[in-house]
């Protein structure tokens, strides 16, 4: 706490202050406010010296709240019943509430039952190194790359668990940072918000490539390979490997050879973040053929992994951070750079979430059983993008043609509604949304449906 300090010499002060007092020694103090006053006297008269208290921390202005958490601030402060949270991408079941998926609590009451089901035993907290969960790190490699890939084979892969996907991703922009210097990551316009914040706060520079059209709602394909092949050579590209957040847009098989072939042909570095594997179409391989096309090629690749979605486990920050490197010596040394990154950041990740991985992956029983609860919830979503689109297009008459909904993949619909009309689903409808128009459909229940249609038309046509 820093002092401006008053001092006035009086030789009469009749503070009115309550609990004034001078003692023998001719000193005292009195709190007035926030502020305190200190007394000496000598000689008859008495001095006394104003102390205002003035943070350290005035020079700190409010942060704004984030554009996507800070929906959910807003959503718990709303207090009409009709409201709906479109905001953040988690998944709620039909009766909009959170999901804790069977396979996860299963995990649990197995582990009860068979001690050493955990791969480790459940009540040891000791530290986990600083990569993490050895049989995590290689079941999150296998499920990304499939169990056979040669660069696991062949010890290509480089593998460190990291704090969910937003923690794997800045540790991978410090490594771009430290050993790419001066290097650029392409990043796709529009993106999920918290990307340019990660490369600003570790020093990468980036700029964007086209990828959405908002005439067609679609992918500016053209736009995208041009703006790839335009960057410098080297330059890191980064991809979502599907379920393109924010507009469910993703290219498809064709379009994929295409980005690899120009990405290849500028020896540029294709960065993935991997956030919905299983989520989009509802097939962990499916989901993952981007990734496993440019490693098929020999292509060296970072990716980013998340358990978030996939897994529903949201809270224990776990995920993975891979390099896949043209030979395994490379891989070793990228591996320890990772780990060196990693200790001053967190110094090691948590055991909980790489243990319910670890299982669920390792554990063929309790695989399948995921795989089916993830077709579940991509199921889940696949049908209310159905009964919002049929609901949309029955109701509204002015021709517009809202198909995109439907062409749209994984958690998100891109409405294409812009800041004022999404301001209108809120403030009017209490919809919940991100102001560039993503809804989660992940948040909606068929029941909503038609409630929502009328919001998205009365906020389309009658705001502009
Ligand atoms: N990458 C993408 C593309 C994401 O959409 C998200 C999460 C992450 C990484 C990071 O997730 P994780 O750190 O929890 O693993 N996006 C959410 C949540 C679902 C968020 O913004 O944090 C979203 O609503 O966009």
């Amino acid at each position: 706490m820093a002092s401006s300090v008053l001092s006035i010499a009086t030789q009469c002060v009749s503070p009115n202050a309550s609990s004034l007092s001078i003692n023998e020694t001719h000193k005292g103090k009195a709190k007035l406010g926030g502020s305190t006053l200190r007394f000496s006297k000598s000689s008859g008269r008495i001095s006394m010296t104003v102390a205002v208290n003035v943070s350290r921390f005035e020079g700190i202005p409010m942060a704004p709240p984030d554009p996507i958490l800070g929906v959910s601030e807003a959503f718990r402060a709303d207090t009409n019943d009709v409201k709906l949270n479109l905001g953040v991408g988690a998944y709620r079941t039909e009766e909009l509430q959170p999901y804790v998926l069977n396979v996860v609590k299963k995990v649990y009451v197995l582990s009860l039952m068979a001690e050493n089901l955990m791969l480790e035993r459940g009540d040891n907290k000791e530290y986990l190194p600083i990569e993490g969960l050895a049989a995590f790190n290689k079941a999150t490699a296998e499920l990304l790359l499939g169990a056979d890939n040669p660069a696991i084979k062949e010890q290509r892969i480089a593998t460190v668990q990291g704090l969910s996907g937003t923690g794997s991703l800045r540790l991978g922009a410090a490594l771009i940072e430290r050993y790419f210097p001066g290097s650029k990551v392409l990043i796709s316009a529009p993106t999920w918000g918290n990307h340019k914040n990660i490369f600003n706060d570790a020093r990468v520079p980036w700029s964007e490539y086209r990828y959405y059209d908002p005439r067609t709602v679609g992918l500016d394909f053209e736009g995208m390979i041009e703006d790839i092949k335009a960057a410098p050579e080297g330059t890191f590209v980064l991809l979502h490997g599907c379920a393109h957040n924010p507009t469910g847009i993703d290219p498809t098989p064709e379009q994929w050879e295409k980005i690899a072939d120009v990405i290849q042909q500028k020896n540029h570095i294709p960065f993935f973040d991997v956030a919905y594997q299983g989520f989009a179409s509802g097939s962990l391989d499916e989901d993952a053929a981007s990734v496993r096309l440019f490693v098929a090629r020999g292509m060296e690749v970072l990716v980013a992994q998340s358990y978030s979605k996939n897994l529903g486990l949201y809270a224990e920050r776990i995920g993975a951070m891979n390099v896949i490197s043209s030979s395994s010596e490379s891989a070793t040394r990228v591996k320890s750079q990772l780990k060196r990154l990693a200790r001053p950041m967190y110094s090691n990740p948590p055991v909980h979430g790489a243990r319910i991985v670890a299982n669920v992956v390792g554990t063929p029983v309790l695989f399948d059983e995921w795989k089916a609860e993830m077709e579940m919830m991509a199921g889940r979503i696949k049908n209310v993008r159905q009964k919002l689109y049929d609901s949309i297009s029955s109701k509204d008459k002015s021709g517009k043609d809202w198909s995109f909904i439907l062409k749209q993949i994984g958690m998100f619909s891109y409405t294409g509604l812009n800041k004022n009309q999404s301001d209108n689903m809120t403030n009017k409808w209490h919809v919940y949304m991100t102001k560039d128009g993503r809804i989660s459909l992940a948040g909606l229940s068929l029941a909503k449906c038609e409630y929502l249609a009328d919001a998205i038309i009365d906020s389309y046509h009658n705001v502009s």
